[in-house]
């Protein structure tokens, strides 16, 4: 059989985590039309069966979007992208609009691909949003690079492409070992999963900088009974942004915990029930210690 590492890097926001939820069939990644969404390398593992089989195993790694680091946390972000580089045997490198100023993130990216003799395929994603004459241009400026070896074309939100994409990591695959039992999907712990699902939904009901400076904690996990009981704590920098997050008589609060329970219930395929609590820390996004207590580490 075969198998590999593929690792998927962009700038924040072009739809990496999309893609690989889109690759896996399930959804894995936590996504948001806000930048820096995923803060950790989230693994997925896809494995394609016939008759019983493992033909190719692809373990795949989507990483935080590369920016120009504010915080000791967008530092952890952006260095466990770049690190991606050297543990793949493939790179995926994504975006989403054409090069444009001499410094935008994408050059910045190149220049660091540049140094890795990795094999890079490049996706081209929202193709859906790209006029066929930009995507046109686009294709012929990566290609006279001479950097990567595939060119590809997708919208990773309606799964268009995404097989064409599949099929060259398949043929390019080297013959390899099997990593993970075949049915498995990711190797997070689902305390894992179930604290990114509510960071999902705080940073689809919050705005501006509230969702970025929020982190969860599981605090406690009962699977004893019928009804599994999660306690979950919420940090967030500032008093005036734990108002915010609970919002007028509640209401905010409880409709992230009725959309994050919902989903966790999908997840677990039990009965949940979830409480939330917000506590602030300031400034837990400078701190390094802070930062790695929370799991950014
Ligand atoms: N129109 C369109 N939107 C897309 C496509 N792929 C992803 N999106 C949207 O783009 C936004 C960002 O997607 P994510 O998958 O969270 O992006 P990301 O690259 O993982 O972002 P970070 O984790 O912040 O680095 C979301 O709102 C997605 O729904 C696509 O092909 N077409
Ligand atoms: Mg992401």
């Amino acid at each position: 059989m075969k198998s590999g590492f593929v690792g998927i890097i962009g700038r924040p926001n072009v739809g990496k985590s999309t893609l690989l939820n889109s690759i896996l069939g399930e959804k894995i990644a936590i996504t948001s039309d806000k930048a820096q969404t995923t803060r950790n390398a989230i693994r997925g593992i896809y494995s394609h069966m016939e008759d019983d089989q493992c033909l190719c195993q692809l373990v795949f790694i989507d990483t935080p979007g590369i920016h120009k680091p504010k915080n000791a946390l967008g530092s952890y972000m952006t260095d466990t992208a770049l690190n991606t580089f050297k543990e793949v045997d493939t790179i995926i490198f994504m975006v989403d609009s054409p090069l444009e100023d001499r410094n935008s993130g994408d050059r910045y990216i190149l220049n660091a691909l540049e140094k890795v003799d990795t094999p890079k395929i490049l996706v081209i994603n929202k193709i859906d949003k790209i006029e066929p004459d930009t995507f046109s241009s686009m294709y012929k400026e990566y290609e006279e690079m001479g950097l990567f070896e595939e060119i590809i074309g997708t919208n990773a939100l309606e799964g268009k492409n995404v097989d064409v994409l599949l099929k060259k990591l398949e043929e390019r695959a080297e013959e390899g070992p099997m990593y993970f039992p075949p049915d498995m999907v990711t190797d997070h712990p689902e305390r894992f999963l179930v604290s990114e699902i509510i960071r999902e939904k705080l940073l689809h009901y919050l705005n501006e900088e509230v969702p970025h400076g929020v982190a969860v904690e599981i605090e406690s996990f009962d699977e004893s009974g019928k009804v599994t009981k999660i306690n979950a704590a919420i940090y967030c920098e500032k008093q005036s942004h734990k108002g915010i997050i609970i919002g007028k008589k509640g209401h905010t609060l409880k409709g992230i915990g009725m959309a994050a329970r919902e989903e966790i219930e999908a997840l677990l395929g039990c009965k949940v029930y979830l409480e939330l609590f917000v506590k602030v820390k300031e400034r837990w996004r400078e701190s390094t210690l802070a930062i790695s207590n929370f799991g950014y580490n």
